[in-house]
């Protein structure tokens, strides 16, 4: 595979990532946004909003010359599914276009990292740890998400082979890597 491609492949990674946690968002049950693990604790919409505002705050960091205005707020608990669906696109937009960018010129990130796509591989392990917050604090408030509905849309987005008929897993939570739902 050439280096080219190996980027490609990269970058895929984290568009899915991406594609993940916005499919997540708009499959939660209604309320969801306001639900939370426990008191003190932040509401889903705040996990959310975190998320996005560590990625622009990293590439601000870390490769300024990509970056844009990071919020006020670092945990803000928007009620507008579609309005987190945007930011999310948009600052993923922005961690892609800083590892892309930083890989081709050569140059490291300037604050954290000994290699720039540490930054894309944090982000999803950072990402996937709340990712798994969030539907807990789902199911602790009463209002879990449907794993046969969830499971394609998450855990498929990584698995299915473009083009393939066959569902990624005959049971999504089992056969994924996911500890049972109960
Ligand atoms: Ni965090």
């Amino acid at each position: 595979m050439t280096h080219a491609r190996l980027l490609d492949a990269l970058l895929d990674s984290w568009d899915r990532n991406n594609t993940i946690l916005v499919n997540l968002l708009r499959a939660l049950p209604e309320g969801g946004l306001e639900a939370r693990a426990m008191d003190g604790g932040p509401s889903v919409a705040e996990l959310f909003t975190h998320i996005h505002y560590v990625r622009l705050v990293f590439v601000l960091e870390d490769a300024p010359e990509f970056a844009e205005e990071v919020p006020r707020d670092e945990w803000v608990a928007e009620r507008d599914p579609a309005r987190i669906a945007a930011m999310l696109n948009e600052s993923a937009k922005v961690v892609r276009e800083a590892v892309k960018g930083r890989l081709e010129s050569g140059r490291e990130m300037d604050l954290h990292y000994d290699h720039s796509i540490l930054l894309l591989q944090h982000m999803i392990w950072h990402e996937g740890y709340h990712h798994g917050q969030i539907k807990l604090a789902l199911k602790l408030a009463g209002t879990p998400v449907d794993e046969e509905v969830v499971g394609p849309l998450t855990w498929g987005v990584w698995m299915k082979k473009t083009g393939s008929t066959r569902p990624a897993t005959s049971s999504p939570a089992r056969r994924s890597g996911e500890p049972p739902a109960d």
